[in-house]
């Protein structure tokens, strides 16, 4: 397809770009880390979301090659921030399925120098079912080399408590659509308390995504949550207007 070529075309001309949002410690709103989004703006086609581009190479096998050049793009941003912040790096559902992923991302980093005790890897509950084990072992072999791991999209799609108690992971990442109800919804208040004891519990680090509002803040302040992201504290921007982000805030 029309789209398809584009997208090959963009990967060869390397002009898919990575775009960083900010991640915080919620008590006193310094940023901790960023997670990187993928962006195409295409000279034809105009902007394509990632949640159309990255299946469609997931579909076409050529998810590697596109995931490449994008880790390596949000590697190299990361070494150029003033501190030694993380950076969150999204893996779709096909890279969990083939056991060579955690060889290309190691030497990708390797390659650009990037500590892997500086990335983190998200990936989705739905992803590491597919493959259980080929997706177990590749994240033993990356948690091996220092790289985390964050349940992405927690309590949607297909979970499973199970799921955290027989893989091993770092750090989970609540849903924003319970984070968008917080303040107005009981249920989605009880749900999100109950998610940062149990990950209290587990030893998991935690994060709200889609904190929106300043009341968000203050509602999951009160809860407990150590980490938060979402446009009330940034937007994702290019990696130029990330360094600038830093400059102006802590
Ligand atoms: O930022 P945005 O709403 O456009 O992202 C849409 C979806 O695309 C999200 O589910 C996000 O996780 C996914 N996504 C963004 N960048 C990447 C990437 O580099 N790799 C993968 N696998 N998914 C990404
Ligand atoms: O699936 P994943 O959680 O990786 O997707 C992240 C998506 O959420 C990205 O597309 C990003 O642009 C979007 N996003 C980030 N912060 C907010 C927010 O505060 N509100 C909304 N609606 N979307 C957000
Ligand atoms: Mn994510
Ligand atoms: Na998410």
């Amino acid at each position: 397809t029309q789209l398809e070529q584009a997208l090959r075309n963009a990967i060869i001309a390397d002009s898919v770009e990575v775009h960083f949002q900010p991640i915080v410690r919620i008590r006193d709103a310094s940023v901790v880390g960023f997670e990187a989004l993928a962006r195409w703006n295409d000279p034809d086609l105009g902007f394509v979301s990632p949640a159309v581009f990255v299946p469609l190479a997931e579909e076409r096998g050529f998810i590697d090659a596109l995931s490449d050049t994008l880790l390596r793009k949000a590697a190299e941003a990361a070494l150029s921030w003033p501190r030694e912040l993380f950076l969150s790096f999204n893996l779709s559902s096909a890279q969990l399925m083939d056991p060579g992923t955690a060889g290309t991302i190691l030497a990708t980093l390797g390659r650009v120098g990037l500590d892997p005790a500086r990335l983190e890897l998200e990936i989705t509950e739905t992803a590491v079912m597919t493959s259980a084990d080929t997706a177990e072992r590749i994240i033993a072999e990356l948690r091996q080399s220092g790289v985390r791991i964050s349940l992405d999209d927690f309590g949607t799609g297909q979970s499973s408590l199970g799921r955290l108690r027989d893989f091993t992971f770092d750090k989970v990442k609540i849903d924003r659509a319970f984070i968008s109800r917080i303040t107005t919804d009981r249920a989605s208040e009880h749900i999100v308390k109950a998610i940062i004891a149990m990950c209290d519990g587990l030893d998991l680090q935690v994060v709200a995504e889609g904190i929106e509002e300043w009341a968000d803040a203050e509602k999951l302040k009160t809860l407990g949550c150590a980490m938060g992201q979402g446009y009330y504290y940034g937007r994702p921007v290019d990696a130029a207007a990330t360094l600038r982000y830093l400059q102006t805030h802590h």
